[in-house]
Parts: structure tokens; sequence; C-alpha cells
């Protein structure tokens, strides 16, 4: 008898799981892993879809947030749609001086004090590394994309990215200061499992 309830429960969590295939017809899921050899810090690895043709995607309406914090930038890494604007709140206690040289956005907020905060709109695809005039050791990175379908690495390695349209695509993996590699990728209105192992 001990058992009787567990049996609805895991009942209810195979329908949840099955759930995100069934989410919209006409596109599937793409779920892997990363092997840990491939990342040498999966919290600030991503992996994305290139590009979907043919397809423009609109911004969230809500801005992102990259914030400074204890002399860092928090996230470390944030991937955004082209055309999403990104507050840059300065949450420490000390001023900075946020800038990027990088071809993709480059700009240079100037000095701004504690709780005071700087807004950039990223219009261009790309990596946008992101400096600080006055310290020298913050680095973090705005990655623009062309599309939503992209997803964070969890700690293992593994992520899952949901309701990609049909399709043929790349699938990239973005990490920190060394090659991103690419593999294709098929989606048929279900799971399509991919690793990244080298
Ligand atoms: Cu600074």
């Amino acid at each position: 008898m001990r058992f009787s309830w567990s049996i609805p429960l895991l009942l209810s969590a195979a329908l949840l799981v099955r759930l995100p295939a069934n989410a919209a017809p006409g596109s599937g899921r793409i779920a892997g892993i990363v092997d840990a050899t491939v990342v040498d810090d999966p919290a600030n690895a991503f992996v994305y879809v290139d590009d979907v043709p043919g397809r423009t995607f609109p911004p969230p309406p809500q801005p992102a947030v990259m914030g400074q914090r204890q002399m860092q930038f928090v996230p470390h890494v944030l991937p955004v749609v082209r055309g999403t604007t990104v507050r840059f709140p300065n949450d420490d206690h000390v001023r900075h001086n946020v800038f990027s040289p990088s071809s993709a956005k480059p700009f240079n907020f100037g000095i701004y004090y504690p709780r005071e905060e700087r807004q950039l709109t990223f219009d261009r695809l790309g990596t946008v590394t992101l400096l600080c005039n006055i310290h020298e050791q913050m680095s973090g990175y705005v990655v623009v994309l062309q599309n939503p379908y992209f997803a964070r690495l969890g700690a293992d390695g593994s992520f899952a990215i949901e309701d990609v349209p049909d399709g043929q695509y790349s699938l990239t993996l973005w990490r920190e200061r060394r090659p991103r590699p690419t593999q294709p990728v098929v989606v048929r209105g279900t799971t399509t499992n991919v690793r990244f192992s080298r």
C-alpha cells in the first residue's frame, strides 16, 4: 500500500515530460549534452540555433539586465535576441565606465555613479565584449542572436531548446575564449538529441 500514491504521481510526471514535444505543431525540441572536456565553465556557455532562414523575431518587450556588482558583470554572459534593449545598472558603491570595442556594437557609456544606469539596444548580430575603463579586471559579454532558440547549460552540461520550428539548422556552442564548434541539426516535430564532445 505504501506505493499506492506514487503511481499517479509518476504518470503525471510522465505527462509533464511529454508536454514540450506537443507544445506547438510543426516544431520540436533540441536536447543534448556538452561534455565536460568541451566547456571549462558551463555557467558561462550556451548553445544556439545560428539562423532560422526567412524569419525575423521580435525582441522581448522588457529590457534584459547586465548589472555591475562587486566589480563584475552579472551575468558574465548574456545572450539576447537582436533588437533587445539591455539595462546596465551600477549596483556597486563605486563608479563604472562600461564600453565595448567590438564591431557588433562599439560604445562608451562614460563614467556613471552608483545607483545610476545606462541602457543600449543591440541591433547587430555578434559577440559584444564588455569592459570597464576604471576596472581593468572587469569583462563580460552580450551575445546578439538572430532568434530566441538558445539555452544555457546546466551544471552537468545538459541543455534543451523548446519549440524550434521544423527545419535544418546549425547549432553552435558559445564558450568564452575558445573556438565555437557548430554541428548540423534536423528538427522534425519530436526531440532531436545532440552532443558536443570535442
Ligand atoms: Cu568598473
